[in-house]
């Protein structure tokens, strides 16, 4: 036997009215109104609480509503089926699940189980506090033509376990791993069971040298071997620490932080280099660390010759919440930057950052052209730009040695930024440029995605190239 609408509404109001005090009190007495029912309207949000009804269409349930001595009997075959709804609905919303059995809801639905046995209910109350996902009963087999179905819920996956993220100074080893495994081994056949004398100590400053380390610093690191070793077994571990050392002697005084001189807002940095040593990039990156510092950022997309270089600034200016200065395809850049330098002014920007076309340094008439945005910026703010940041690609060898040597002439370069310090990096060409240029290295790049800058750190650096392992 079905119960009417009617009297459903009746046993509902029935159920709910001392618990629900907010009920208005003409809704009670009118069976045809069912208008009480919008008052659960936070059940009618939960998806969980949904499905909780589906199981209300079972056989075996519309049996629980006959009269109480039906249902009784029918009690024992739905147990494991509610039991295995209900953990079906439990993954998918545990939280839900959790609040549902915290009051408002048992109460508005306890009507509909008022005529199951007490264990039952106990078992409802307890359930969500159990495992997550309980194993299952097997579900009865319904009748095959009940022209219904039950959903089936997949269960949900389990929580992939986060990657771990290696730290920059794992990367940056495994970066110059090409590097210190070549000086490595190098250091391993020419040390090994062998006294010092003059042959070992030439063949391995001709190492240094193949590793760009540089003439002057491969000369100081042979030195400094030989002194009261000469004649004497040195073990490798030694060679590798005393060649750190003398690494990190020439870094300390290049590894400076950027500093920004606020006072004269905003800070102009010219960012210049050969094509795809990654210019665009490091400038999002850097917009990324700068407006994450709390500063407001202006980007001028000052390589006016391809559209895609302007639609690759113009999503790290969405990225970073930095307004960003276009022009058309083939504008002037030196024009471009002197309106972004007012654009700046008026939008009230702390930096200012001028992405330009990469070019190759022995291209006369494009260098000509940077040496144009340095003039004329200068006339707009006779200090502008106070930092011309050259990057470089760490994949180069030997080139990027006359890379800044030649930028560094037409541009200014005041700040270096070496890239590409993740992949198979040759990164002892920046000991080289820093014994020959001392120009100061603001970062490395260890990565193509946002958060892949680093602050330029000499002991890692010297540490990663010499082998030694990560402190
Ligand atoms: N692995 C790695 N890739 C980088 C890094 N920096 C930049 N890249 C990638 O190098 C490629 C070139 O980078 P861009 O930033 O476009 O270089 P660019 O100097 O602006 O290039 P042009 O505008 O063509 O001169 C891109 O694929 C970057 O994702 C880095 O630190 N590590
Ligand atoms: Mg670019």
């Amino acid at each position: 036997m079905e119960l009417a609408p009617a009297d459903i509404a009746a046993h509902r109001a029935e159920a709910d009215r001392p618990e629900d005090p907010d009920e208005p009190d003409g809704d009670a007495g009118d069976d045809d109104d069912f208008s009480f029912l919008d008052t659960r309207g936070p059940i009618a949000e939960s998806p969980a609480d949904f499905s909780f009804l589906d199981e209300r269409v079972e056989p075996v349930e519309t049996a629980s509503r006959e009269p109480s001595a039906a249902a009784e009997a029918a009690a024992p075959e739905v147990e494991p089926a509610r039991e295995e709804d209900h953990v079906g609905i439990q993954p998918a919303e545990p939280g839900e699940e959790d609040e549902a059995s915290g009051g408002e809801d048992d109460a508005d639905f306890s009507w509909l189980d008022e005529d199951l046995p007490p264990e039952e209910e106990e078992d409802r109350r307890t359930e969500p506090s159990g495992p997550a996902v309980p194993a299952a009963p097997p579900r009865a087999p319904l009748p095959g033509d009940s022209g219904f179905r039950l959903r089936e819920r997949a269960a949900p996956p389990p929580a992939a376990a986060p990657a771990p993220r290696i730290s920059w100074a794992e990367r940056l080893r495994l970066g110059l791993s090409r590097s210190s495994s070549q000086l490595t081994d190098s250091i391993t056949s020419l040390f090994t069971k062998r006294r010092l004398d003059e042959d070992t100590l030439q063949d391995f400053e001709d190492v240094l040298i193949q590793a760009d380390l540089g003439v002057e610093t491969a000369m100081r690191i042979t030195d400094r071997l030989s002194e009261g070793r000469f004649g004497k077994e040195i073990a490798g571990a030694e060679v590798r620490r005393i060649l750190a050392e003398e690494i990190e002697k020439t870094l300390v005084p290049v590894a400076l932080p950027l500093e920004l001189d606020l006072e004269k807002k905003p800070h102009v940095i010219l960012v210049v280099g050969v094509n795809g040593t990654g210019k665009t990039t490091t400038i999002g990156k850097l917009a990324a660390k700068l407006t994450r510092a709390g500063l407001k950022v202006t980007l001028c997309a000052g390589d006016t010759f391809r559209a895609a270089a302007v639609e690759q600034l113009k999503i790290w200016g969405e990225r970073t919440g930095s307004e960003v200065v276009a022009k058309q395809i083939g504008a002037d850049a030196a024009g471009l930057a002197f309106e972004a330098y007012d654009r700046a002014l008026e939008n009230d920007s702390d930096v200012l950052i001028i992405d330009t076309a990469g070019r190759l340094q022995n291209k006369a008439e494009l260098m000509a052209e940077l040496e144009k945005i340095n003039r004329v910026l200068s006339k707009r703010e006779p200090d502008a730009p106070h930092t011309v940041l050259q990057t470089l690609d760490a994949t180069t060898g030997q080139n990027a040695l006359s890379q800044v040597e030649i930028f560094r002439n037409v541009s200014g370069v005041n700040g270096l930024v070496m890239t590409k310090l993740d992949g198979t990096a040759r990164g002892g060409i920046l000991v080289a440029i820093a014994a020959k240029h001392r120009l100061p290295v603001y970062f490395v790049g260890v990565g193509e995605g946002i958060d892949d800058l680093e602050p330029f750190k000499a002991k890692d650096f010297a540490g990663a190239i010499a082998g030694l392992p990560v402190t």
